[in-house]
C-alpha cells in the first residue's frame, strides 16, 4: 500500500490528538471516583473485621490496588481489595483457602450480591457486587505483589501526563475491540499498560519514561552513596524463588521534578505516539525471540531468560512482570487469541496509515 509522507501523518497524528482531547475528559474519573470507593473499602473492612475472618479477634486492614489505585481507573473499573493483617507482625496464613472462604462467608451474611468464592486460584478471591453501591469488587485474602506493582504504575503516572493520556485510550480501545478479557484468552489491563510503559521507554526518541526498577540502583544517594543493594524477599506463593521488590519513587527520593523535566524533552503529541504504539506492536516487534520488559526498559531476548520454561520461543506476545520475573503476564493468550489481538494492533495502525493518505480522521472507534 502507498506509504504516506509525513506531511499527511502530521494530519492524522493532529486529528488523533483532537479525539483524544474529545475523549479523554469523559474517561478520567470524577473527583468523587476515590471518595465512594473509599466509602465502599471502609465498609467491607468493618464488615469483615465485625465477622472475625482472621479468627482470635485479630484485626485486618483492607487495601486498595488496580486501577482504583494506580492513576489509571476509570468510572465503571472494578474496585479490587486485598486483606492485610493490622498487626504486621501477624503470622497468619492469608492464602489459605479457609480464610477465603470465610471472607466469602462475611459478605454474603452481610448482603452482598453475586458473591463466588474462588479459594483455589493462585491468588484466592471473593468476587461480589456492592449492595449498596452495585460496584463490582473483589477482595483477594494474599496478594502483596499486585499491592506493589500498583505503587510501581502509580508513580510511572506521575512522570508525565501522555502516560495516563495513551493507558486509558489504549485500555478504552481494548474494551471496545473485545480483547481487554483474560478469562477468554485476551490480555488484561495491567497487561496492556505494561505494553505502553515498555513503549515509552523505548520507542520514542528522546525515552518519555525510565525503568524505574533500574534507576534505583542508578540513581546517586546523596544520603546513603554506600546503599547495600536492594533486598530480595521470599516470594509469597512459591518458596523455591525469591522477589525484588524495590523502585525508584520519586516521590519519596524527590527526583519528580527532575523525571519530568526529563520526560519534557521529548515533544511528541499524543497522537503521534498513539500513532507510533500501534505501528510498534502491529510491526516491529520480534515477538518470536524478544519479551515486553519495563523492569529493564529494553527488550530482552526470549532464549536469554533463565527460566525458558516459561518463555517458549513462539511467536505469542510474552510480557515481563516487573516483579515477578518469571511470570509471563501476556501467558493467557493463547492461539488463536494472540493472532486476534495482534491482528487488532494492525487494523488499528492501517486505520491511521489509511486515514493520513485520504486526509479523514482515524476511526478507532474512539468517539462513542
Ligand atoms: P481495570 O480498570 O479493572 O480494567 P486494573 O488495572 O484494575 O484494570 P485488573 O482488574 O485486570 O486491572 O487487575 C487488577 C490488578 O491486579 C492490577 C495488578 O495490580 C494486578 N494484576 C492483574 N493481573 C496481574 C498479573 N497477571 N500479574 C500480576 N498482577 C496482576
Ligand atoms: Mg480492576
Amino acid at each position: 500500500t502507498h506509504q504516506p509522507s509525513a506531511q499527511q501523518h502530521g494530519f492524522a497524528w493532529r486529528a488523533l490528538d483532537d479525539a483524544c482531547a474529545r475523549v479523554l475528559p469523559q474517561l478520567f474519573p470524577s473527583e468523587n471516583f476515590f471518595k465512594r470507593r473509599e466509602e465502599v473499602r471502609r465498609r467491607v473492612e468493618a464488615c469483615l473485621n465485625n465477622a472475625d475472618v482472621l479468627g482470635n479477634g485479630r484485626r485486618l486492614v483492607l487495601r486498595v490496588f488496580g486501577s482504583s489505585a494506580n492513576l489509571f481507573g476509570a468510572e465503571g473499573a472494578d474496585l479490587d481489595m486485598c486483606v492485610v493483617p493490622a498487626a504486621s507482625e501477624e503470622d497468619t496464613e492469608l492464602s489459605s483457602p479457609e480464610v477465603c472462604r470465610r471472607v466469602g462467608e462475611a459478605l454474603e451474611s452481610a448482603g452482598a450480591k453475586n458473591v463466588q468464592v474462588r479459594d483455589t486460584a493462585r491468588v484466592p478471591i471473593v468476587l461480589f457486587a456492592d449492595p449498596q453501591t452495585g460496584l463490582d469488587c473483589d477482595v483477594s485474602t494474599h496478594n502483596p505483589l499486585a499491592l506493589r506493582n500498583t505503587e510501581l504504575l502509580r508513580a510511572y503516572a506521575k512522570i508525565d501526563g501522555r502516560v495516563r493520556g495513551m493507558a486509558y485510550v489504549i485500555k478504552k480501545w481494548a474494551k471496545i475491540r473485545g480483547i481487554n478479557s483474560p478469562s477468554d484468552g485476551t490480555l488484561s489491563s495491567y497487561g496492556y499498560i505494561l505494553c505502553v510503559l515498555a513503549f515509552l521507554q523505548t520507542v520514542p526518541n528522546p525515552p518519555i519514561l525510565p525503568s524505574l526498577q533500574r534507576l534505583d540502583l542508578d540513581w546517586p544517594n546523596p544520603k546513603n552513596p554506600d546503599r547495600p543493594p536492594p533486598e530480595r524477599v521470599p516470594h509469597p506463593f512459591d518458596a523455591s524463588r525469591d522477589v525484588c521488590l524495590s523502585f525508584h519513587d520519586p516521590d519519596k527520593t524527590g527526583s519528580l521534578a527532575d523525571l519530568r523535566e526529563i520526560a519534557g524533552r521529548n515533544r511528541q503529541s499524543l497522537g503521534e505516539l498513539l500513532a507510533l504504539f500501534f505501528r510498534h506492536y502491529a510491526w516491529d516487534v520480534d515477538y518470536r525471540n524478544l519479551v515486553v520488559a519495563p523492569r529493564t526498559a529494553c527488550v530482552l531476548p526470549k532464549a536469554n531468560k533463565a527460566e525458558l520454561d516459561c518463555w517458549p520461543q513462539n511467536p505469542h506476545l510474552a510480557i515481563e512482570d516487573p516483579f515477578e520475573t518469571h511470570y509471563d503476564v501476556a501467558h493467557v493468550l493463547k492461539y488463536p487469541k494472540h493472532q486476534l489481538v495482534r491482528k487488532e494492533f494492525m487494523r488499528a495502525s492501517k486505520l491511521i496509515d489509511d486515514a493520513a493518505a485520504q486526509r479523514v480522521d482515524p476511526d478507532l472507534v474512539l468517539d462513542y
